[in-house]
């Protein structure tokens, strides 16, 4: 998969890029992210990406022209048509189900506002879908972009264990997960529960499943019941 993420910080992406399954999936080819900053596509001297808005008004708006050009660019580099998804606030919320969907292309372009937003313009005739990552104030797409991406990438086959994905994905999709202990079997007086030290592996997944619904009934009763239930987990 190609993934061309433009952005007017790039170096916000160094870190969360460079470890562990992002990290891994890029090495193996699995994935290819290409970082551009779209201040370098602003034909001006000062090459200026946004201006004050139309109308009045207080912060600033990211210009049509460079998005634009960066978009244009950037197209003309992608063997594949992929879409172009805007991270923004009034986007549709990011889910799992939408996770995948995007994992299934074969290329993606990701553009991220900054300031009070972009020109509609942009909005109207060049992105094909916004999304946002959940109702909170952040200061831009970038952190909304890195969860994007990992939610993405480590779904795209080869970047994790193979086991382990698709164990996860049959048993507990939609559901929270059960509890997890390790060695020591007592720490400061608590114990594991002694079902896990029994070795018996059907009794083990029994009580786990029905942790896992426990947990979630407490905690997220909203992934047992209701429309939303649905739409989130396929
Ligand atoms: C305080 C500014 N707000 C004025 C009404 C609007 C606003 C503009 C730009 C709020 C946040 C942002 C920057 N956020 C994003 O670009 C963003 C985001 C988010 O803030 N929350 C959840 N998902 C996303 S995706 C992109």
């Amino acid at each position: 998969m190609r993934i061309d993420v433009l952005t007017l910080f790039p170096e916000m992406f160094a870190g969360p890029l460079e470890y562990s399954i992002i990290k891994r999936a890029r090495e193996a080819g699995v994935v290819a992210i290409n970082l551009v900053n779209f201040r370098d596509w602003a034909r001006d001297k000062h090459h200026t990406v946004d201006d004050s808005p139309f109308g009045g008004g207080p912060g600033m708006v990211l210009k049509p022209e460079p998005v634009f050009e960066t978009v244009e660019a950037v197209r003309a580099t992608q063997e594949v048509k992929g879409p172009l998804v805007y991270l923004s606030p009034k986007g549709e919320r990011l889910t799992q189900a939408l996770a995948r969907e995007l994992a299934a292309l074969p290329c993606l372009t990701v553009l991220c506002g900054r300031y009070e937003g972009l020109d509609q313009r942009v909005v109207d005739h060049l992105v094909d879908r916004e999304v946002s990552v959940g109702d909170y104030v952040l200061s831009g797409g970038e952190p909304a972009a890195i969860v994007l991406l990992d939610a993405v990438v480590r779904l795209l086959p080869g970047a994790l264990g193979d086991d382990q994905s698709t164990e996860e994905e049959s048993f507990s999709d939609g559901l929270l997960e059960y509890p997890q202990y390790t060695r020591p079997a007592e720490f400061r007086g608590w114990k594991v529960p002694e079902v896990l030290l029994s070795g018996n592996h059907e009794v083990i997944r029994r009580w786990r499943s029905e942790m896992s619904v426990e947990e979630t009934r407490k905690k997220r009763p909203d992934l047992l019941i209701g429309p939303k239930a649905e739409a989130t987990h396929e």
